[in-house]
């Protein structure tokens, strides 16, 4: 095919759009010339765990927001490739909440048994992106790491999949320059048990601080206190936790905070987001948005409005990921190799528009999970991706949501059934608070043999 398209990051989202187009090769068709640029030694994206906080070897920002004994907040069965079911990555049926590396190995398993890694330059950081209106053609610059060399080359079409969960959104709050023990965003977070015994403070009411205050529960943190902006998480919390409104000053060790209260705390950790951020966009193409269910400036959530040319994928908050992703790596796949018309730009607009005025009436998790999937299923309608049960997936969704509020430190103990196969995920030979090895040895190792009680 004489068209050049360039994939920017090999993350789950990038590595969907390789999937998207080799499967379109598979079934005979023609496709582009394809070049994915990854900064990284290796795919996986987030998924890679890295000691490394700040820069990296080469002095480019580390990307991955991971840590050790992440486990994933969200069941299994919600994320599954329509595609490549977790039992035919792992050859058995494997329980509803794996760790970090059982996810990234069942991620990383579909892409393996392709021929795609053909494509992807590794330690190769994209530094900017130009597009040209006369030759109607993008310039992407990007420096090769190891030999620090910057290069240039042509693209008919650029798909942005660098992910939005990597640079932090940093509040200033008064008192912090002088406060007398670490102060971190959950950016850099990598070990629960730097904190063990120590009092917490974490800012924020959303999974960053949920899972960071668990898991440093977990790990031995004397107690763990939540600063909330807007809304506290709620949950039933064990004695050790607190939530209170949010910081006003430091001073000292002592945090105080706007209802008048204060408590002594070692260690304040920034649990307060990231920030969409494409420092290799110019003012032309970037996208402006905060972590939102619809980005404004997109078609189809992921066409960009001022260049439909360019593509965003994984730029919406989520609760789909992977199976998501698919869905728009298919529809956007399908957009480049003419199967799918945009309509016109105004036509274009009007979508987006509805879709985000849908979006603001949202009021809950549960209209939120339903939006979601509704959206997943308009990308369907047009694409060759594998039907899956969206509908079906959101009840699990709103099962978790349930099992969350019922008990935020067991809910990982719970078990779906595969809307894919069918089979109702065993329990784990551990339950989550007792489970320290976050190793998919670990994970994997002991035969599952209790029967799991179904939640769903
Ligand atoms: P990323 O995974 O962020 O990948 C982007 C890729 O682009 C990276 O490889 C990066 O190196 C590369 N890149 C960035 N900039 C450049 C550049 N300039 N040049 C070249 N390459 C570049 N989702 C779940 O489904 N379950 C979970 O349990 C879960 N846990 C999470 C925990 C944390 C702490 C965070 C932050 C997110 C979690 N997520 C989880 C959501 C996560 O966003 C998705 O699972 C997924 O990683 C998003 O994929 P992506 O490819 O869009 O982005
Ligand atoms: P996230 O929690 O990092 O999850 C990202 C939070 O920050 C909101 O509570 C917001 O408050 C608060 N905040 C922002 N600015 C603030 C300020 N100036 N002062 C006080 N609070 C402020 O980020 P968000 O965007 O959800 O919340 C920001 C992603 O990481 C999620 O997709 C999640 O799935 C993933 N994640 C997953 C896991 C696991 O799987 C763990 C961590 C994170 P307000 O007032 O806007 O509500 C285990």
């Amino acid at each position: 095919m004489s068209f050049k398209i360039a994939i920017l990051g090999a993350g789950p989202s990038g590595l969907a759009q390789l999937r998207a187009f080799e499967a379109a090769r598979d079934a005979g068709a023609d496709i582009p010339e394809i070049v994915c640029y990854e900064k990284q030694n290796d795919w996986g994206g987030l998924w890679n765990y890295t000691w490394r906080t700040g820069l990296d070897a080469y002095g480019e920002p580390v990307h991955s927001s991971m840590y050790r004994y992440l486990w994933s907040n969200g069941p299994k069965e919600c994320l599954e490739f329509a595609d490549y079911s977790f039992e035919e990555h792992f050859g058995r049926p494997i329980p509803s909440y794996p760790p970090r590396a059982v996810l990234r190995d069942y991620i990383m398993g579909r892409v393996a048994k392709s021929n795609v890694r053909q494509y992807i330059r590794f330690n190769t950081a994209v530094h900017w992106v130009d597009y040209n209106e006369t030759s109607g053609k993008f310039a992407v610059t990007v420096r090769d790491l190891k030999q620090d060399k910057l290069n240039t080359e042509e693209f008919d079409h650029v798909i942005v999949a660098t992910g939005h969960f990597s640079t932090p959104n940093v509040p200033y709050f008064e008192g912090l320059e002088q406060f007398p023990g670490r102060v971190l965003h959950a950016h850099d977070f990598r070990d629960a048990c730097e904190f063990k015994g120590k009092d917490l403070l974490l800012i924020g009411s959303s999974y960053s601080a949920e899972d960071i205050g668990t898991q440093c529960h977990k790990y031995g943190a004397k107690s763990v206190t939540f600063s909330y902006r807007s809304q506290p998480m709620g949950f039933d919390w064990p004695e050790s936790f607190t939530e209170l409104p949010l910081l006003t000053e430091v001073i000292g060790k002592t945090a105080h905070f706007k209802d008048g209260t204060s408590k002594k705390v070692d260690a304040i950790i920034l649990c307060t987001g990231y920030q969409h951020h494409f420092p290799f966009l110019p003012n032309e193409l970037t996208l402006t948005t905060h972590n939102r269910m619809y980005p404004e400036g997109l078609y189809k959530g992921i066409v960009s409005l001022a260049n439909p040319k360019l593509i965003f994928l994984g730029m919406q908050d989520q609760y789909y990921t992977f199976n998501m992703f698919d869905a728009q790596a298919w529809y956007a796949r399908d957009v480049m190799l003419g199967r799918i018309t945009l309509p016109a730009d105004d036509a274009m607009a009007a979508d987006s528009r509805e879709w985000v005025a849908r979006e603001l009436k949202l009021v809950d998790p549960v209209d939120e999970i339903d939006f979601q999937a509704a959206y997943i299923q308009d990308l369907l309608e047009s694409t060759d991706y594998p039907a899956f049960d969206v509908t079906a997936v959101a009840g699990i969704f709103k099962q978790w949501e349930h099992d969350k509020e019922a008990d935020i430190l067991g809910y990982r103990n719970k078990s779906y059934r595969s809307t894919l196969t069918g089979t109702l995920a065993p329990a784990h030979h551990t339950p989550w608070m007792d489970a320290m090895d976050d190793s998919l040895e670990a994970f994997l190792k002991v035969k599952q043999e209790q029967p799991a009680k179904e939640t769903v």
